[in-house]
């Protein structure tokens, strides 16, 4: 017979199975048929910059807050670049010197960082440039990189997944003309579109949620995705082949894009810049930081959905529903017209990669742990974690000994990731990247070459992207030197 003690207990396994139970069944987002797509896909503004006197490309970027309509009929309290929401998309050509005005009229300290970029690392815009509340940053640089889509985003100690969140981002489009040999849709906004995904959780009357989840191993998931800062759009094609310019800008999910009919589409860049051949796949998978360009035909009259099919994370089942593994995400409708503008396949050259030599590589080893150090440190601004010199080819050897997602990007460089026993990297990664995942229990090796702008004084960083995790201080630092010199003592930062 069961005592009351036992019968107490049991009632408290049964109630806790079923909250159990309900954690677990609301733990996954599917939002397959909750959409109409009634909202027209925006756009964002290309900023034309200036001439200065000295031929530079002058960008005035103006960081403040606003209020914003997420969502139809709501006021959000935002943040965003020269408006309330996001910022413009910047472009520049390869031998362009740029200067950008970075004001910042946001209620503390803030930085951006021009992610992707190769520049020195005074003018990256990392923890240890800060623009105090009110202050100009003026940072100068000339590019000289292939063509790519980067993005810019806050970077502040601490307070980068708040300020990302809040709405700080955009796209920064990098032409490089001399090497133009791929015929590709151009026509920003026509053919040529840009596709920032991020998700966000909004309360009835918009407020963005902050809260942090309290299972969730990579921090804040949203169950609204907005492209552009869009909520349920869809977006009218009037061309045959379109181009997809995608950028997860999003706290902590992981997107797995393709179609909702599953047909086949062509990847033709990732983070850093053209493929040397296009690739045909239906999905590319996204985690927080990379870019894809992909070209998708589409037929007349048609209507097809853009779609987060759920994630492969290689992580086990319970940290795979709480990490986002589990989600579908509607992401946008294409509207074709009737009568398409014809234009030609993605040649089967795209672009001439330069080669790496490996035969003088030292491999450096990072080890990622929980969900704030990396070889078993947290961040730490006073601290050099690795000193590269300058003209050197290293291999980085990332290994994800926690069970939960990670990933990993690093400053300045671009990256080819090497693909295991003789094998070729999978299509996604066999272009040039500075962000790759890194599943639990997998390495990732990369190669890199560290030219230009030595500077003992002030390092560039390597993190996972994950923001929460690179907040909690999963981030270390590195200074690229002239062979034999020493790193300066970091004390004195502001
Ligand atoms: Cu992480």
């Amino acid at each position: 017979m069961m005592t009351k003690v036992a019968l107490a207990a049991a009632t408290l396994l049964v109630g806790a199975a079923a909250v159990a139970g309900v954690v677990w069944s609301a733990a996954d987002v599917d939002t397959v048929g909750r959409h109409r797509f009634e909202q027209e896909l925006r756009i964002p503004p290309l900023l034309a910059p200036r001439t200065d006197a000295a031929g530079r490309k002058v960008f005035d970027l103006d960081l403040r807050s606003g209020r914003s309509e997420l969502l139809p009929g709501t006021r959000t309290e935002t943040w965003g670049v020269n408006g309330p929401h996001l910022g413009p998309t910047l472009r520049a050509s390869r031998g362009d010197t740029v200067l950008m005005r970075v004001r910042n009229r946001l209620p503390e300290a803030t930085t951006l960082h021009w992610h992707g970029m190769h520049l020195p690392a005074h003018a990256d815009g990392s923890p240890h440039q800060p623009v105090a509340p009110g202050a100009t940053w003026m940072p100068s640089w000339k590019i000289d990189q292939p063509a790519a889509t980067l993005w810019y985003h806050p970077h502040p100690h601490d307070r980068t997944a708040d300020h990302v969140y809040r709405g700080v981002a955009g796209l920064w489009i990098l032409d490089d003309p001399q090497a133009r040999m791929a015929e590709l849709p151009e026509r920003y906004g026509v053919d040529d579109i840009p596709l920032i995904l991020q998700d966000k959780r909004l309360d009835d009357d918009g407020r963005l949620d902050f809260g942090q989840h309290a299972i969730s191993p990579i921090g804040r998931l949203g169950d609204t995705v907005l492209v552009n800062g869009t909520h349920d759009p869809h977006l009218r094609v009037r061309h045959r082949r379109v181009r997809l310019r995608l950028l997860n800008a999003s706290t902590a999910r992981v997107y797995n894009v393709g179609f909702a009919d599953d047909r086949d589409f062509t990847l033709v860049g990732t983070d850093s810049g053209l493929l040397e051949r296009p690739e045909r796949v239906r999905r590319i998978q996204l985690s927080v930081g990379e870019r894809a360009e992909l070209v998708v035909a589409v037929r007349p009259g048609e209507r097809i959905v853009l779609r987060s099919h759920p994630p492969e994370l290689g992580t086990d089942v319970f940290n795979n529903r709480f990490a986002g593994g589990a989600d579908t995400l509607e992401l946008l409708e294409l509207r074709a017209a009737e009568t398409l503008v014809e234009g030609p396949e993605p040649p089967a050259r795209l672009a001439d990669h330069e080669r790496l030599d490996l035969a003088a590589a030292r491999t450096r080893r990072f080890e990622l742990s929980g969900s704030a150090s990396i070889n078993g440190r947290r961040m730490d601004m006073d601290r050099i974690d690795d000193v590269v010199a300058l003209g050197s080819t290293e291999i980085w050897e990332v290994h994800n000994r926690a069970g939960i997602p990670h990933n990993f990007h690093v400053h300045d460089i671009h990256f080819r990731v090497l693909g295991e026993g003789g094998r070729r990297p999978p299509a996604h990664l066999r272009g040039w990247k500075d962000t790759v995942y890194v599943a639990p229990g997998e390495t990732v090796r990369f190669a890199a070459r560290f030219t230009d702008y030595a500077d003992p004084r002030t390092p560039y960083m390597f993190h996972c992207h994950i923001l929460e995790h690179e907040d909690r201080g999963m981030m270390g630092q590195f200074v690229v030197v002239q062979p034999g010199d020493e790193p300066e003592h970091l004390g004195d930062h502001p």
